[in-house]
């Protein structure tokens, strides 16, 4: 897809200058502007307001200094990163990646998608993401608490229950978030639903840690079934082993499909009888180990080194659930020629733009991030409310609401990608739907 009106094209082209050396920013904005044509025709209006040269510039992006002690008593220093991007329905919402690749590009394409995914959530809440080139693997509890101790000693300045309201992400778990929570406490004295993805006994929400996971396949779904088929008796290829690919795999296989592959940087396990779910949770989620360990329990799997190899498994339906980029053009070539049917995102911009082009071009089912992956923040949206109204609800009631609002989000991108001429592809309804919505806010609010 090319951009065809000018003025959006002279956009990209500031946008371009603008953040030189910023390219997964920059493939982001490129993504949702391309798709943005018969917007751009149908409301002249936004344009006249501005919204489109507002809404690709954060509103603030706060950088800071994350200095700590390892357990050898000698100072580390890493860089701490908010870009707090677009508040025009809500308060700032969107999580922390600890991650030794980050950057200050890489936090702004993880904002700018987060302002349209929680748009299209249907809750009140603005994009924000932040993170640090902090590495988790390999410390010790310790040296974790004192690293998140000091990350929020900065950011507790900057956030707040009605202001900015972090959560997980990539080397962002529970225990990460206890530890910022614990520290904001103490530091602002007062106990607010300031982040989420909190531990059950100090507000959490049940249901949160599955969240974007079972989401993602009540996407898929849903998607599935608007096009005649469904999960049941497919093949499903997944990439990651953290907490979106292993409550993906869960929720699959609940729907009757077979997951054969999950992964990890290092490389890949193959299970042809499918994936053996408690021994993955066992190894990541307790004994934080590699992937490749699962052979210790089942020697019948095979693990192959280097990660992209994923992708050349041959399956029905590929579910990325790793990281940005992972599925590059050659391997979207090699999941058309092996039969897949589906891709639908679980990772924030798992797809290449070659991809993406490859998925359209051969008229796979293509589930974009911004919706399919759209269920972890939605139920961090629930968890808000429940800490509101300081009460909690049941597994049921919170997977219910979830469950609601992966079929309303489908039928939102399905709606727009009709209504706006491009019928079938879900990126363009999405990335129209969740615009709207804020678009129609930042008119609305005035040139702020
Ligand atoms: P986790 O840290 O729990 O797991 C990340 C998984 O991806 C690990 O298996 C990790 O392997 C692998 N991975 C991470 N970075 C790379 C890399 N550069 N190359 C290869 N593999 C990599 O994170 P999550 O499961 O929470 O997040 C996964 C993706 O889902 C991210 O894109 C995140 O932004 C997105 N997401 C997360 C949500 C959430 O609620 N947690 C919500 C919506 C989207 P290793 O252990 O070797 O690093
Ligand atoms: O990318 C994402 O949507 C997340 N990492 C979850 C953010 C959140 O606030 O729950």
């Amino acid at each position: 897809m090319a951009i065809k009106n000018a003025y959006l094209r002279e956009l990209l082209a500031r946008v371009e200058k603008r953040n030189q050396g910023e390219p997964e920013f920059i493939q982001a904005v490129t993504e949702v502007l391309m798709t943005l044509d018969p917007v751009v025709e149908k409301r002249p209006d936004l344009v006249e307001a501005g919204v489109l040269e507002r809404i690709v510039e954060p509103e603030r992006q706060i950088m800071f200094r994350v200095p700590w002690v390892d357990d050898h008593g000698k100072v580390q220093v890493n860089r701490g990163f908010r870009v707090q991007f677009n508040s025009a329905i809500g308060p700032y919402k969107g999580g922390i990646r600890l991650h030794p690749s980050v950057n200050l590009s890489i936090i702004k394409f993880l904002g700018f998608e987060q302002t349209f995914k929680n748009s299209l959530t249907t809750l009140p809440m603005g994009g924000g993401k932040g993170g640090s080139d902090f590495d988790p693997k390999g410390k010790s509890d310790g040296e974790i608490m004192r690293f998140c101790q000091s990350f929020m000693t900065e950011l507790s300045r900057h956030i707040g229950a009605d202001c900015d309201v972090p959560a997980g992400d990539i080397g962002t778990g529970a225990r990460e978030i206890g530890f910022m929570f614990g520290q904001y406490k103490r530091i602002r004295n007062e106990f607010t639903g300031v982040l989420t993805g909190k531990g059950l006994p100090y507000g959490g929400s049940l249901a949160r840690t599955e969240a974007t996971g079972f989401g993602l396949c009540y996407f898929t779904e849903e998607m599935l079934k608007a096009n005649g088929t469904s999960f049941k008796g497919k093949t499903v290829v997944i990439s990651g082993s953290g907490n979106v690919a292993i409550y993906a795999a869960q929720k699959a296989t609940e729907f009757g499909a077979k997951v054969v592959t999950m992964s990890d940087s290092d490389g890949y396990i193959y299970d042809e009888n499918g994936i053996d779910l408690a021994c993955v949770k066992q190894l990541k989620e307790v004994e934080r180990k590699r992937i490749k360990e699962y052979l210790n329990f089942h020697p019948e799997a095979k693990y192959t080194a280097g990660c992209k190899g994923v992708w050349t498994v041959k399956c029905d339906i590929a579910l990325p659930c790793a990281t940005q980029n992972e599925i590059d053009g050659e391997s979207a070539a090699i999941l058309v020629k092996n039969g897949c049917i589906a891709v639908s995102e679980g990772a924030n911009m798992p797809s290449t733009p070659e991809a993406i082009e490859i998925y359209l071009e051969n008229k796979l089912l293509y589930g974009p991030a911004k919706a399919a992956n759209a269920g972890g923040v939605a139920t961090s949206g629930l968890e808000m409310s429940q800490n509101s109204q300081r009460l909690s609800w049941t597994f049921e009631e919170v997977d219910a609401k979830l469950q609601g609002i992966m079929k309303s989000i489908f039928k939102a991108c399905d709606e727009a990608s009709k209504t706006y001429g491009m019928p079938g592809n879900y990126m363009a309804g999405a990335n129209i739907a969740g615009f709207m919505k804020v678009a129609e806010a930042m008119k609305a609010q005035g040139c702020v």
